[in-house]
């Protein structure tokens, strides 16, 4: 059985250090205009986010930037509150973790007539106007949703019968929550052992996962053999429900999780979760120069990619003291 391939590993590794370094450009431009940047955050649902947080704060502190941070706490409305008031400030730049893609025309036109430029990150946005924004810094998401499908087919291949998962899905209509479950369907697809019985949003938050999670298992009780969630605190909140219900998480049911962060591990290591798939949050230097440079009016690609890796049970207890978040 095949759990991991020397690509997929030193491709995360990698991908943690190119997020971290600082290039010979954003360096110059650390040492040049200081700027006013306003951060539209989503909240604080994960700890994804946090991390996310913590490293656009650090290094924009680094890069000697003004950050005005707005905890938006999962809602839209107050993301678009933030950004209007980003703009009557007069910011230089604006960076938006849009909470979910759509919903953003009016705003983001806004931003534009005010000659403010807009990076989003971490997430996506589908707007009429695609000249709305300079670029977009994140994952792969659809990727993402692959690499945990495949993982499920290549670890049960000497199982016999259906293969029955459940699925704890992100925030609705938020582009990892779509793509993830994309990725993911259009692998399994290929299987006809495989099914999603349940599928529903746990919001991407441990309580929520816990919640749906014990819905699931009320439902269908020992039917489930996998569950997939959409990230690592829905699975580590899903976890506790499943000690509830009396089962033996990571063996009776198989559990999948996204973003790779230091909760994952954990639960790995005590062999409660099977695999959880990369998705790297220190986006932070990466938007610095990103920012810097679309202050200056140079031309940025339309989607600056992160590169993860895929990190099974197996190699937790070795990998753990590598992570960064
Ligand atoms: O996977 C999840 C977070 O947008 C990629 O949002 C991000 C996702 C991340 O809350 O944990």
């Amino acid at each position: 059985m095949r759990l991991l391939t020397r690509r997929t590993f030193t491709a995360g590794l990698a991908g943690a250090g190119l997020a971290l370094a600082w290039s010979p450009f954003a360096r110059a431009q650390a040492a040049g205009k200081k700027l006013v940047i306003g951060f539209a955050q989503t909240g604080a649902e994960s700890e994804w986010r946090t991390a996310n947080t913590d490293s656009v704060k650090a290094a924009a502190k680094a890069a000697g930037h003004e950050l005005k941070f707005s905890d938006a706490q999962q809602k839209q409305e107050n993301q678009i509150k933030a950004i209007r008031s980003f703009i009557t400030q007069k910011v230089d730049v604006i960076i938006l973790a849009p909470l979910v893609t759509t919903g953003w025309d009016t705003v983001l036109k806004e931003a534009k007539a005010a000659k403010i430029p807009v990076i989003l990150e971490s997430r996506n946005v589908v707007v009429k106007d695609p000249s709305t924004w300079t670029t977009f810094i994140g994952s792969d998401f659809v990727e993402e949703g692959r690499r945990a499908a495949k993982w499920l087919l290549d670890n049960t291949k000497s199982t016999t019968g259906p293969v029955n998962i459940v699925e704890l899905q992100g925030t609705v209509g938020s582009d990892p929550a779509i793509d993830r479950k994309k990725g993911f369907d259009e692998v399994i697809k290929t299987n006809p052992r495989y099914k999603v019985i349940r599928s529903q949003t746990g919001d991407f938050t441990r309580a929520k996962g816990k919640e749906v999670m014990e819905a699931f298992l009320k439902a269908e009780g020992k039917k489930i053999n996998v569950l997939y969630a959409h990230n690592d605190d829905m699975a580590i909140g899903a976890i506790q429900a499943i000690e509830e219900a009396g089962l033996k998480p990571g063996k009776d049911i198989l559990v999948i999780g996204v973003d790779a962060v230091k909760g994952a591990f954990e639960a790995m290591i005590a062999g409660k979760m099977n695999v959880s798939v990369e998705c790297n949050p220190l986006l932070g230097p990466q938007l610095m120069e990103a920012a810097a440079k679309a202050a200056a009016g140079q031309p940025l690609e339309r989607w600056i990619k992160t590169i993860e890796g895929v990190f099974p049970a197996e190699i937790a207890a070795k990998e753990f003291p590598n992570r960064k978040y």
